[in-house]
């Protein structure tokens, strides 16, 4: 891990700087599976399943007995911490819930908005070095909360052309019934497209590695919306003196061991604690079964010592963290000035683990600076809001006549117009009386 101690604020985008990766060549790949699919439907789909995971399942589409018969297949504990995850979830995303809003602006002239689902979404579930069945739960239990209707699942076939059971248990627990052996660009193309099988979708979610990413960016340039540009998980801890090293070091890690293009960062105002936190990373590291990919993420990695509280938080809120962990006896100062950071975990019993299973926040959360524009996934996210006015006769009378100044303004005889003969109408119906 790289160390600075109190560095120059000329440094710090570079200190900062997440691992680049390039898309060039990327980018034609995605081009072309994106117009065979467009193209050929499922035969272009099954023919990159075969090209790109090496298998060709016998049906795209998982059978219903498939998605039952995986209850069997996993044991009683995993299955009571999957469905105690849910409920947390479930019951913090549910309070998400907002009720319309209603104002008469002025007299007889009433505005509403209220939130509808998007009616078709499509989440992606990455497959690869270990099926993320929780990203599941994070994506599939908002959008039934919010009510879409047609909500398809796709994730990629491992080398017998199965899904993890763990995948399609917590599928059917969440009520998904439409699951596809479908992974990678062609996963997102036909979403974004459809298919004689997979049906198109309005917006994607989820994350998936760098092929998955640029498809997503893609597909909204066909009108499909996607819920963020994702990119490799990070974490920053703020840590002084009340934290404890070896918690420290183990969120480092956790994080660390997601991908070798992870990244993580301590930002700290004791220089103690510092030297404590990276021999602890070592000693921990060393025991990880995923230890090569967590150390190669721990090389891109930073320790930074500041000297003042402003500038840790000056710091903190130039990088946006993804996950953010405070451990501090200024708790309060730093929740106060954080402006930029996806999900924030507060004091030594709060692991980032936590948000990642089973607490009930979502881990689908913005990367790469993003926290500074995206919020992560939450309710809001499946649906969209629809504003309503209704005006009365009286309300027409009241507010038309600045309307009627407006438009004359911007040279739109005919917007004023709409409200010129309704007057007159109205006008002309009090005489009669
Ligand atoms: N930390 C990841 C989510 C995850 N962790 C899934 C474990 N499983 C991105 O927020
Ligand atoms: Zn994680």
């Amino acid at each position: 891990m790289k160390k600075y101690f109190d560095p120059q604020k000329i440094d710090w985008e570079d200190i900062l700087s997440r691992p680049t990766r390039t898309f060039g060549d990327i980018e034609e790949t995605v081009n072309e599976v994106f117009k065979a699919v467009r193209r050929d439907g499922d035969k272009a789909v099954r023919e990159y399943t075969l090209r790109f995971d090496g298998v060709s399942p016998e049906s795209m589409a998982v059978q219903e007995e498939e998605l039952m018969e995986a209850e069997g297949a996993i044991d009683g504990e995993l299955k009571n911490a999957i469905r105690r995850a849910y409920d947390n979830i479930y019951k913090f995303h549910k309070a998400q819930k907002t009720s319309p809003v209603e104002v008469e602006t002025s007299p007889g002239v009433i505005c509403w908005q209220q939130k509808k689902p998007i009616q078709k979404v499509g989440l992606y579930i990455p497959g690869g070095t270990a099926p993320l069945f929780s990203t599941i739960l994070m994506l599939a239990i908002p959008a039934k909360i919010a009510g879409c209707k047609e909500i398809v699942l796709c994730s990629p076939p491992d080398k017998s052309g199965n899904l993890h059971p763990a995948v399609l248990y917590t599928a059917a627990l969440c009520g998904i019934t439409r699951v596809f052996k479908v992974g990678g660009i062609q996963a997102v193309a036909a979403m974004a497209f459809g298919t004689e099988s997979i049906p198109k979708v309005f917006k994607i979610f989820g994350p998936g590695n760098q092929y998955v990413t640029v498809a997503k960016q893609l597909a909204t340039r066909y009108g499909v919306a996607i819920d963020m540009p994702a990119g490799p998980s990070e974490l920053l801890v703020l840590a002084d003196d009340t934290a404890i090293p070896s918690f420290v070091a183990a969120d480092l890690l956790s994080q660390a061991e997601h991908g070798a293009d992870s990244q993580v960062v301590l930002v700290t105002t004791s220089r103690e604690l510092l030297q404590k936190v990276e021999k602890e990373v070592g000693i921990q590291l060393g025991k990880l079964p995923r230890k090569d990919l967590a150390e190669k993420a721990i090389d891109n990695s930073r320790l930074i010592y500041v000297s003042s509280r402003e500038t840790a938080i000056d710091l903190i809120n130039e990088y946006g963290p993804e996950h953010f962990i405070l451990c501090t006896a200024e708790e309060e100062y730093y929740l106060e000035n954080t402006i930029n950071a996806g999900s924030v975990f507060i004091g030594n019993y709060t692991p980032e683990s936590a948000g990642d299973y089973a607490s009930g926040t979502n881990h689908t959360l913005p990367t790469n600076g993003y926290a500074k524009q995206y919020s992560g996934v939450n309710l809001d996210s499946f649906t969209k809001s629809i504003t309503y006015q209704k005006i009365s006769e009286k309300g027409i009378m009241d507010l038309g006549e600045t309307i009627e100044v407006m438009a004359a303004a911007e040279g739109l005889q005919g917007h004023k117009n709409a409200v010129t003969i309704r007057k007159e109408y109205l006008r002309q119906a009090i005489q009669k009386v």
